[in-house]
């Protein structure tokens, strides 16, 4: 752990450009036996913007904590039923915790020196006398930086769309809000046509063009709600909330026809033109994610053996 020292972290909030803050609000849970501090630096939170929730008991922190997916946690040290980092340990071992920021906060500056061996990568120390709005700069940092590599860690490279797994994670959630709310939901798997004789023709950095041109179409042409990932190497997987099968095969045939049209830049003044294939599956006809995903799949397969360029639902 390297200690963050308060007076670089206007420098580095900066820095770090972190706009997301204004789209969502930070979520904090606090953790102390004393209920007064819970109410003292819950006004000052609230007044930020920022969720905020205070527990008393370990057990009730433990299960708040998975619940509310906390953007960083601040521990007391002492509790009379618990020290502040076995519970850190505790909390660890759940998948959704593994990563979060936790901040311990100590009266005692000799604390620090007696703990330090014992905290985890991540984990730092602050003295609960520490000034209001230094508090607040180191939430927002630490927070805010967990969120940013939680987010690259979603995000595919070479497009900047939701990788494999996010993507799948994003169909999983919009599936329960489907079922919640009774609405439609649409996938489509996209297929870039005979891609192996783009790369072998003119280069990969040429085929790398054309996948970035996708995934800029597909993430400019849908809705802002809608999910768009790269689900394999020129394989896309889109999630359209609210919308069924007729209308998404519609819209996805406009993308189908614009993509076809898209003259590529080759070797001098040769243009070249690429084509995809999409196979479309719905919410409630398929009721989960494997099914919705292989019912799709198996409409591609037969978009590329009914001649590829086309889209099947
Ligand atoms: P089909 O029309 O049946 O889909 O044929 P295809 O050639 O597109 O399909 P195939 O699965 O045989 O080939 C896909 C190719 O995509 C092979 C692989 O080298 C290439 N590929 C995968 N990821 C990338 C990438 O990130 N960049 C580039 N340039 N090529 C990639
Ligand atoms: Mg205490
Ligand atoms: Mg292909
Ligand atoms: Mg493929």
């Amino acid at each position: 752990t390297e200690p963050l020292d308060v007076s670089r972290l206007n420098t580095l909030l900066q820095s770090a450009r972190m706009t997301d803050e204004e789209n969502r609000p930070l979520r904090v849970l606090m953790v102390d036996d004393m209920a007064t501090a819970g109410v003292y630096w819950g006004k000052h939170f609230q007044r930020h913007n920022i969720v905020y929730r205070f527990e008393t008991s370990p057990e009730k922190a433990y299960r708040s904590a998975i619940e509310m997916e906390p953007d960083i946690i601040l521990l007391d040290l002492y509790m009379p039923d618990i020290d502040g980092i076995d519970l850190a340990r505790i909390f660890r071992e759940h998948p959704r915790l593994q990563d979060v920021p936790i901040l311990f906060m100590s009266t005692e500056e000799n604390d620090r020196r007696r703990m330090e061996a014992k905290i985890q990568g991540g984990d730092d120390f602050l003295n609960k006398t520490i000034p209001i709005d230094d508090l607040l700069k180191m939430v927002r940092y630490r927070a805010l930086r967990y969120r940013q590599s939680n987010a690259e860690k979603r995000s595919d490279s070479l497009t900047g769309l939701l990788n494999h797994n996010a993507i799948k994670d994003l169909i999983e959630s919009e599936l329960d809000r489907a079922n919640r709310q009774n609405l439609t939901l649409t996938v489509a798997l996209i297929d870039i046509d005979h891609f192996k004789k783009v790369n072998d023709t003119h280069g990969h950095q040429i085929g790398d063009n054309v996948i970035r041109k996708l995934s800029n179409l597909l993430n400019t042409r849908l809705r802002r709600y809608d999910g768009v990932g790269r689900y394999g190497g020129e394989e896309f997987l889109v999630a359209l909330p609210n919308t069924d099968e007729t209308t998404a095969a519609h819209l996805i045939n406009r993308l189908r026809i614009q993509f076809g049209q898209t003259p590529f830049q080759v070797d001098g003044n040769n243009q070249m033109y690429c084509t995809f294939s999409a196979g479309i599956a719905s919410f409630p006809q398929n009721l989960d994610l494997t099914s919705l995903i292989d019912e799709a799949d198996r409409n591609l397969y037969l978009a590329k053996t009914n001649g590829r360029n086309r889209v099947v639902c």
